[in-house]
């Protein structure tokens, strides 16, 4: 599709699923938010989940819609609510595929850290990837790169050395490499990507939990990341590429099964795969294509795309929910559409609007 070029032509390029549940997106990570932001700072990272989950899951069922959740909380005999496969909404309106990840970065919440948000995504029928339990090792980069991949024809290669990849970017950004920043999660198993990219003089900003918002972050000039590395969540890859898929960014990666790399003994690794494989299979990828290199249109294939992000505490382009007593708070989120249209939203909910005034 050509790029569109008025409000009017972005409008008219908007499909069913974008025109008719933008908003209800934002009220449904919204109220996931809120909930949430009561538990801020409290150290339990469960139930600020836990109340994340519900309070995503009543407002889902509210929507006219038929939705099926493909990246949720776990399969149905782990998950009592927003399992994969669970029927949502009130199954009236559009057939949707919906992504939830209702608290990401538990832990960030808890501790009242910066980076936690409650995030969404919804596309057509077989428009999201069944993201199963594993890993997803992957690079993420804005559109500025895959502007520069088309036209020279070199591509960001996930095993490719760090440097190379980090050449390329570094002349699709226009920036020396020592000036970019690569995001990449704090953990055991990314040593050796964290000293080649220090090796290779770029930046790092190590993060303890959160590296979905950093990747939607590539996407934006002045956000101050420029590439997210390393292996997380699958499901958090999927919504990744969401919100990639309606800003024009880029996520190439492939499905890590359990091995020694992710800290394990063989004894767990044996019992993993054993438990991992038949499900993967049941999920309709058979043992031989559980690596193979998927890019953003394989996780995402839908057309209709819409994805929201409210956070929950600080940070990017985003204020956390602040609660303002009486049940009332105040917070920002990112609402993004695959016409291109990009809203950061600030949202204030007033329960007694007669006695109060407010300011944000
Ligand atoms: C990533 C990251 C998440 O989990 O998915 C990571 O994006 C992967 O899990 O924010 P490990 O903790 O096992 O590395 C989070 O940090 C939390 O969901
Ligand atoms: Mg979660
Ligand atoms: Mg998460």
């Amino acid at each position: 599709m050509p790029h569109p070029k008025s409000t009017e032509e972005m409008m008219a390029a908007a499909g069913p699923i974008e025109k008719n549940l933008s908003l209800s997106l934002l009220q449904i990570t919204e109220a996931a938010a809120v909930a949430s932001a009561y538990q801020v700072g409290k150290g339990d990272r469960k139930y600020a989940d836990h109340v994340a989950v519900e309070a995503m899951r009543r407002v889902l069922n509210h929507i006219d819609m038929k939705g099926t959740i493909k990246i949720g909380e776990g399969e149905r005999d782990e998950a009592p609510m927003l399992y994969i496969g669970e029927e949502v909404g009130t199954g009236n309106g559009p057939v949707v595929e919906i992504a939830v990840d209702p608290l990401e970065g538990t832990n960030l919440a808890a501790d009242d850290v910066n980076g936690s948000i409650a995030v969404m995504s919804m596309a057509e029928k077989d428009g999201i990837f069944y993201g199963p339990d594993i890993y997803f090792d992957k690079i993420v980069v804005g559109p500025k790169v895959v502007l520069y991949e088309k036209k020279t024809g070199d591509k960001i290669d996930l095993d490719a050395p760090v440097l190379q990849n980090l050449t390329l970017v570094s002349k699709a950004l226009g920036k020396n490499i020592e000036d970019l920043t690569v995001v990449v999660l704090e953990r055991d198993r990314h040593k050796k990507i964290i000293a080649d990219v220090r090796a290779a003089g770029a930046r790092i900003r190590l993060v303890p939990d959160g590296d979905l918002l950093p990747g939607v972050m590539t996407c934006f000039e002045d956000s101050g990341v420029d590439m997210v590395m390393g292996a997380g969540g699958s499901g958090e890859a999927v919504l990744t590429a969401s919100a990639l898929k309606c800003l024009g960014g880029k996520i190439i990666g492939r499905l890590v099964l359990p091995n020694a790399a992710n800290e394990k003994s063989e004894d767990e690794i044996a019992k993993e795969l054993a438990e991992k494989l038949p499900r993967l299979e049941k999920m309709g990828i058979p043992e031989n294509e559980i690596s193979k290199i998927r890019e953003t249109n394989d996780l995402v294939p839908g057309k209709d795309v819409i994805f929201a992000a409210t956070a929950v505490t600080d940070g990017p382009f985003m204020k956390g929910t602040k609660l303002l007593g009486d049940g009332d708070a105040y917070m920002t989120s990112i609402l993004t559409g695959s016409s291109g249209v990009v809203r950061i939203t600030q949202s204030i909910y007033v329960k007694d609007k007669e006695n109060k005034s407010f300011s944000v």
